[in-house]
C-alpha cells in the first residue's frame, strides 16, 4: 500500500529501534527518565525557549497550551480550518473552558490586520480575547508556511495589549525546511510552541511543548491531570531524539514529492490545483470536477493500492512522508488516473455540497 493519508503513518526506522531498545529510563513523573530529560533539553535549546514538555501527542500538547494561557470563558482568535478548532474534539470548550473566535484566510495564514478587528476586551456582552492561536504549517490550507514577519507582527501587536500567542507548529520543521529560517527563529516571538516528532520527523510517537519554565511547570500538572504522566517513557523519547537528529535534514525530498504529486494531479482532468501553491508535504486539492465523490474516489485507489483521505465533500489531501518515495508517487498518479478514467464527462451535472463537513480519518 502506498499510504498518503498522513505523515502520521510513517513506521520508526531502524536507528529509531536500536534507540527505543537501548534506552536508558527511569519514573518521568518523578522526573527521573534520564532519556525524556535529554529531549525535554533538546527540545527547549532547538526552540530556544527556557523549557520543553514531552506528550503523547500533538492534542495534548496545544490542549495544555490553551490551558496555560487562557481562563474559563475566555475566546481563542485562530483560523476557522485550524486544527485546535476542527479536529481536537472540541478540547479548547472541554479543558480550558474557551471558545474559539475563527477568522476565515485564504491560506491558513492569519494577518495581524484581521486579528486586531477580533481582539474584544472584557465587556457587557463578550468573552475576552485570552490567546491567539496560530498554526504553522498550516494542515487543511495544504501545508502553508507563515511569513516570520507575519509572526513578528502578530506577536508583538498580541504582546503589547496583554494577549498570549501559541504555536501550533505539528510540522514547524516543515515550515523551516520550507522557509529556510532556523526553527528557533520561527518560534522565537510566540510563548508556546507545540510540535509534534510523530509527523514528518517519523517518530512513533510523541510532541514537545516548549515555553517559559513557568508555564511548562504548570504545563506539567496539567499533563498529569489529563492522563500523560507516562513513567517509562524514555523508549519513546529515544526515538524522539534519533527523529529530531536525523529526519529534518531530509524533509526536503518529501517536499519535492508533494510538489511532483501536486503537478501530475493538476493534470488530471476535473481536479482543480495550482502545483505552486505546494509549500511543504500536503497537497489538498478539489475534485469537484472529476465527476465521483471524494469518498468514492479514496475507495476506487485502495483497490489499486493507494491510500488517501477525503477532507470533505469536495477536496482530497495527500501527504508525503518518509516511507513514500518518488517511484511510490508516480505510482499514485497512475492508480489515480485510472481510477477517476471515464468520469470527467459527467463533471458538468455534479453538485458541489458544503465544504463544512469533515471526513478525514
Ligand atoms: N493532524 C492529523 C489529523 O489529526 C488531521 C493529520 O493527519 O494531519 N496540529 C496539527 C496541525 C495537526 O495536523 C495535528 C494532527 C495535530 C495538531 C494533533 O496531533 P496528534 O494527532 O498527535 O494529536
Amino acid at each position: 500500500m502506498i499510504d498518503l493519508r498522513s505523515d502520521t503513518v510513517t513506521k520508526p526506522t531502524p536507528a529509531m529501534r536500536r534507540a527505543m531498545m537501548e534506552a536508558e529510563v527511569g519514573d518521568d513523573v518523578y522526573g527521573e527518565d534520564p532519556t525524556v530529560n535529554r529531549l525535554e533539553q533538546y527540545a527547549a535549546e532547538i526552540t530556544g525557549k527556557e523549557a520543553a514538555l514531552f506528550v503523547p501527542t500533538g492534542t495534548m500538547g496545544n490542549t495544555i497550551a490553551i490551558k496555560i494561557h487562557t481562563e474559563h470563558g475566555e475566546e481563542v482568535i485562530c483560523d476557522s480550518r485550524s486544527h485546535v478548532l476542527n479536529y481536537e474534539l472540541g478540547m479548547m470548550a472541554w479543558f480550558a473552558g474557551c471558545v474559539a473566535r475563527p477568522i476565515l484566510t485564504e491560506r491558513g495564514i492569519l494577518s495581524w490586520d484581521q486579528v486586531r478587528k477580533e481582539i474584544r476586551p472584557l465587556g457587557p456582552h463578550w468573552a475576552p480575547t485570552g490567546l491567539i492561536s496560530i498554526e504553522n504549517t498550516h494542515n487543511m490550507a495544504g501545508g502553508t508556511v507563515y511569513p516570520t514577519a507575519v509572526i513578528h507582527e502578530i506577536c508583538d501587536q498580541a504582546h503589547e495589549r496583554g494577549i498570549p500567542v501559541h504555536m501550533d507548529g505539528a510540522r514547524v520543521f516543515n515550515a523551516s525546511v520550507a522557509s529556510q529560517v532556523p526553527v528557533r527563529e520561527i518560534v522565537e516571538p510566540a510563548d508556546t510552541v507545540m510540535f509534534c516528532v510523530s509527523k514528518a520527523l517519523g517518530a512513533p510517537v510523541g510532541s514537545l511543548l516548549a515555553g517559559s519554565a513557568e508555564a511548562i511547570a504548570r504545563g506539567r500538572l496539567f499533563r498529569k491531570r489529563l492522563g500523560g504522566g507516562m513513567r517509562q517513557a524514555g523508549v519513546l523519547a529515544a526515538a524522539a531524539l534519533v527523529a529530531l537528529e536525523e529526519t529534518p535534514q531530509r524533509l526536503g525530498q518529501d517536499h519535492e514529492n508533494a510538489r511532483f504529486l501536486a503537478k501530475g494531479l493538476a493534470q488530471i482532468a476535473g481536479i482543480a490545483l495550482d502545483p505552486a501553491t505546494v509549500e511543504t508535504n500536503i497537497v489538498i486539492f478539489d475534485v469537484s470536477g472529476v465527476g465521483l465523490p471524494p469518498t468514492e474516489i479514496s475507495a476506487r485507489l485502495k483497490q489499486r493500492g493507494v491510500l488517501m483521505n477525503p477532507v470533505n465533500d469536495r477536496l482530497m489531501r495527500a501527504v508525503t512522508h518518509f516511507d513514500v518515495n518518488r517511484a511510490a508517487c508516480e505510482m499514485a498518479l497512475d492508480a489515480f488516473t485510472e481510477a477517476v478514467n471515464g468520469y470527467q464527462r459527467s463533471a458538468a451535472a455534479t453538485e458541489c455540497p458544503s465544504t463544512a463537513s469533515s471526513t478525514l480519518a
